[in-house]
């Protein structure tokens, strides 16, 4: 088996303590970074996939969740850009009601990337405390809301409501996860969307610059 393929499956059967040095080894038989990030998100994939078929159940998704959570730490000092945060400062978080958090790690992980300083809420954000983190932070330029359930939906259009009617101003909103489109963003009044962790940088520096 390939070494990228062994964290594939070591992710999916949620093997947290042997997810690091998979990563590693196949890092070290020379497997790109970001093939090993797309691996492990595939078996996210998966998983949903499996749980949805009624096959796993909540706790099985949360040990691939951890497992897959320690394999990105190993990648993220590669991932990492300059740093130099000439962008501002954003604020980043999970909207009310939910829970899922690696999809906005990564999209954190590649913002910094790209030159921003990042204040990260973590997860089940309410609309309020975006908008006391935007007033408390110096220089907030970008605020990314993420939003994995259909059902928190409605959250994020909140959020980004609550944001805009705040009267703050000097920032972009920009809004994305698995149920969000690109017509459901600028419905809710979002300046910008983003499919993944990789175009969301993209998109932050247009945004911004
Ligand atoms: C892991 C997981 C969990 C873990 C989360 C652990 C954690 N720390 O995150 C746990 C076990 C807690 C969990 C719980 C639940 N989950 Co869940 N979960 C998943 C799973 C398997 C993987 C999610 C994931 O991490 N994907 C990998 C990442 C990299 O992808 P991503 O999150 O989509 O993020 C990318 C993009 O969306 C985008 N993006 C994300 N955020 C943002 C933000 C911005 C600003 C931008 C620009 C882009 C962006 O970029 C990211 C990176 O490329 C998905 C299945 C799936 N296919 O996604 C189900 C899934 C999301 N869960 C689901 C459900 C139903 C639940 C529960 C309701 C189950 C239950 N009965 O209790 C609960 C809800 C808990 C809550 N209140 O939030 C459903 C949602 C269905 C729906 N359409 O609403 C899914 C789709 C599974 C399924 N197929 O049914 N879950």
């Amino acid at each position: 088996m390939s070494k990228i393929n062994e964290v594939k499956e070591l992710v999916e059967a949620g093997k947290s303590k042997k997810i690091g040095t998979a990563v590693q080894v196949a890092l070290d038989a020379g497997s790109q970074p970001g093939d090993i990030l797309q691996a492990m998100v595939d078996s996210m994939s998966v998983v949903g996939d499996k749980f949805s078929a009624g096959e796993i159940f909540v706790p099985e998704m949360l040990i691939a969740a951890k497992a897959m959570s320690k394999g990105v730490d190993v990648l993220r000092p590669l991932m990492a850009g300059d740093n130099s945060s000439s962008l501002g400062t954003c604020i980043i978080g999970t909207v009310a009601g939910d829970l899922h958090d690696i999809g906005k790690n990564l999209v954190s992980m590649m913002i910094e990337s790209a030159g921003f300083t990042m204040v990260d809420l973590g997860v089940d954000v309410s609309a309020e405390k975006f908008v006391a983190a935007i007033k408390e932070n110096e220089s907030v330029t970008l605020v990314a809301c993420s939003g994995l359930l259909t059902t928190t939906m409605p959250a994020l259009k909140e959020a980004v409501a609550t944001i805009k009617a705040s009267g703050l101003t000097g920032f972009k909103v920009i809004v994305g996860g698995a149920p969000v489109t690109p017509e459901y963003a600028a419905e809710i009044g979002a300046d910008g969307y983003a499919a993944d962790a990789g175009s969301a940088a993209v998109k932050a520096k247009e945004l911004v610059g």
